[in-house]
């Protein structure tokens, strides 16, 4: 297919930046890489994908000598697009970082969301309202689009003149800025499905003002609760990687010696599930504590296949750790991050170790080290991109005394009538129980900076009767990040009562979804009908 034109990237290196590149490739441009002083000058059209902390973005720009061009660029109105931190650094600083300066193009700082039990990051589908008449946002009116941030910048006196839309979580903040040929979005246009990619598409085909505004967005329909598809892939016992579905985390079919299930291809099920409307798609590596991620070709390029197509945010889990291969070599999960999020991932999520992280900090009587893969991922490449996988198992007891453990009453008693419960913490996949709670494992990690927590639950898995509320709720209440309820997803109504009874931000399912017994529109549209903020 014939280019339609040239549109320079620039790329620092951090972070998830192949799905923009994706999402122009898409619509039938050339990418090309700005990665010097000298690539900006020869810049006619410039995407900026800022990625990972405000001040480890800054000190990049600065080690490459980019912060002069980069603000000559902008100041000579040439077409520039910036996506997220991309917006964020055009400003005079951020909070983030301990205080850092920023470009200083528009005037304003970059501050944390604030709020009485906000949970913060702001991650999801939310509502913009259009401030002015612009070719960027026309025809937006009542779509969504995807936001993940923790900072924000707020529209002021100064810098109304570049305020295009705004968005509104626990109070307003700017969604979009334009001054003549340099624009900027919070959200993320890569993300945001066909209405994202529409986006792209008027800036590269330098839309012209239609006149027409968006002003339909209503607070109340605010940010959208997520239903996220998930696949659990493995490989089989012939060597191919398939995506498996268990019941309590036995995935073998029950026959003798049976195989791993096969529900199908991880690439096209992605594929189906965005077309169907998923918010979001989950892999999780589920034998990635015993395989060798590195060697692990087949999940980078199921990575880079799906985020050529699947334009809403992808999470990978499974094997995200320090470790040392059979040559010797050895890899920081830092390293293993990285290579997951070079080939597309723009969260990792982290089980096991997330475990072993949490009873060294209560140990040593919650020091932080700064070492820890958690600590280490987060402070690179942002909160939002640390995504923590519990796998926890119902553990009854007579009396709270009987575990240090936090304990709940419990509305489904114990097989010996136990009135109390709690939820222990596993690793390796189910495989080894430990003694700490999904409590305890939540709040440890919030500490340490994890952005999100999937939180699923052992017994409840494949078994299709339902989210443990229970579970969900005492999570979900402890923390003040988002909570993805997982496992156990039978209908769509198992959606519309876990967030009604909870504070969980998203649902997850695997099953109901693999074996075509559910459309994810279906449990949108009940979502709907229930009254839900939801991305239709
Ligand atoms: O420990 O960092 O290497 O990560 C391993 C990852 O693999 C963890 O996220 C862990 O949850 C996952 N995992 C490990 N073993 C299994 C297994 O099933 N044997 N799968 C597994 C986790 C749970 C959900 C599932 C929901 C919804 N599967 O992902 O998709 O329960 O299912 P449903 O809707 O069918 O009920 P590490």
């Amino acid at each position: 297919r014939a280019s339609k034109g040239a549109v320079h990237l620039l790329d620092y290196g951090a972070g998830n930046v192949r799905s923009v590149r994706n999402a122009v490739q898409a619509l039938g441009f050339e990418v090309l890489d700005a990665r010097t002083p000298k690539d900006l000058e020869g810049a006619t059209r410039l995407i900026f994908p800022g990625v990972g902390a405000y001040g480890s973005a800054m000190d990049i720009l600065r080690e490459r000598g980019l912060i002069e061009p980069l603000r000559e660029y902008v100041r000579s109105d040439k077409p520039f697009l910036g996506v997220c931190l991309g917006l964020q650094l055009l400003f005079d600083g951020s909070e983030e970082s301990g205080g850092v300066e920023g470009l200083g193009l528009i005037p304003g700082s970059v501050d944390r969301f604030t709020g009485e039990g906000l949970i913060v990051p702001h991650i999801g589908w939310n509502l913009v309202n259009t401030k002015k008449s612009s070719g960027l946002m026309d025809g937006m009116e009542g779509e969504r689009v995807y936001f993940v941030h923790s900072y924000r910048a707020t529209p002021t006196e100064e810098n109304k003149d570049w305020v295009l839309s705004t968005c509104d979580y626990g109070g307003e903040f700017i969604a979009s800025v334009q001054k003549g040929n340099v624009m900027a979005c919070q959200f993320h246009p890569e993300k945001s499905g066909a209405t994202g990619l529409g986006v792209f598409q008027r800036f590269l085909e330098d839309a012209k003002p239609t006149g027409q505004f968006g002003q339909s967005a209503k607070v109340t329909d605010g940010l959208a609760r997520r239903v996220i598809a998930c696949l659990d892939v493995r490989s089989n016992d012939s060597g191919d990687l398939v995506v498996t579905k268990g019941d309590s985390y036995d995935v073998r079919e029950k026959s003798e010696g049976g195989d791993v299930r096969n529900l199908g291809k991880p690439v096209e099920l992605a594929g189906k599930y965005f077309k169907q409307g998923a918010d979001e798609v989950a892999f999780l590596n589920i034998t990635g504590y015993r395989d060798l991620p590195l060697t692990d070709a087949p999940m980078l390029e199921v990575l880079r296949r799906s985020s050529e197509t699947v334009f809403v945010p992808l999470t990978v889990g499974g094997g995200i750790r320090d470790f040392t291969d059979s040559n010797g070599k050895s890899y920081t999960s830092l390293e293993v991050a990285g290579a997951y999020f070079a080939s597309g991932a723009d969260k990792v999520s982290i089980g096991s170790d997330a475990v072993y992280v949490a009873e060294e900090y209560y140990a040593s009587g919650k020091k932080k080290t700064g070492k820890t893969s958690i600590e280490q991922i987060s402070n690179r490449y942002g909160v939002q991109a640390v995504v923590i996988s519990i796998d926890p198992r119902r553990q009854y007891v007579a009396e709270p005394s009987m575990t240090k453990n936090k304990c709940i009453e419990t509305a489904r008693p114990g097989p010996n009538g136990e009135k109390y419960v709690w939820f222990q913490c596993t690793v390796k996949g189910g495989r080894e129980g430990r003694d700490i709670g999904a409590y305890e494992l939540a709040i440890a990690m919030e500490a340490l900076g994890a952005g999100e927590i999937l939180l699923n639950c052992i017994d409840e898995d494949g078994q299709g009767n339902g989210f443990d509320h229970e579970l969900v709720s005492l999570v979900s209440d402890a923390v003040g990040i988002p909570v993805i309820a997982s496992s156990g997803a039978g209908c769509p109504a198992h959606f519309t009562d876990v967030f009604n009874a909870t504070k969980c931000s998203a649902a997850l399912a695997a099953g109901i979804f693999h074996r075509e017994e559910v459309l994810v529109s279906e449990v949108k549209n009940h979502m709907v009908s229930h009254g839900l903020p939801t991305r239709t």
